[in-house]
């Protein structure tokens, strides 16, 4: 078993993707351990994208993560890391695998709808960040 943090990016909440996303994850079977709708401070945004801070993006990405509700999602299942990022699909949905939630409902690189955490470590990093124990299914 394995826990990964998983995230529908403000403009997957503006569009109404939530539960077609929701249903998505439930379907493949992972198990939703948390799960609430915020709106990300500039701090934890920064913080949580900060091997991207010298890229040109950055400045854009933080400014769109912030700007509107997101749901953050704490996923459990078998191989749930790489599981979820092959749900979502590439970064740029144009190289996104056909069926992946990237391919289906995106179409720019700056706006991919959903976050998956890429490694063990980043998935404890990230659910840390987002997450208080307490908020989590044991
Ligand atoms: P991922 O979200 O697939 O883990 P990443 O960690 O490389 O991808 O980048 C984080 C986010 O930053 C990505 O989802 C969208 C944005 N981003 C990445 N590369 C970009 C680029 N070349 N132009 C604009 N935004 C970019
Ligand atoms: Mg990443």
């Amino acid at each position: 078993m394995e826990r990964t943090f998983a995230m529908i990016k403000p403009d997957g909440v503006r569009r109404g993707l939530t539960p077609e996303i929701l249903a998505r994850i439930q379907r493949k079977g992972y198990r939703v351990v948390g799960l609430k709708q915020m709106v990300i401070s500039r701090e934890v945004a920064e913080t949580h994208y900060g091997e991207h801070r010298e890229r040109p993006f950055f400045g854009e990405l933080v400014e769109f993560i912030t700007g509107g509700p997101v749901v953050a999602i704490a996923l459990e299942g078998n191989d749930a890391i790489t599981g979820w990022r092959a749900m979502m699909g590439a970064t740029n949905p144009a190289n996104a695998a056909p069926g992946s939630i990237r391919a289906d409902f995106a179409t720019t690189t700056g706006e991919n709808v959903t976050h998956g955490s890429d490694s063990p470590e980043s998935a404890e990093r990230e659910l840390g960040l987002f997450f208080a124990e307490g908020e989590l299914l044991k």
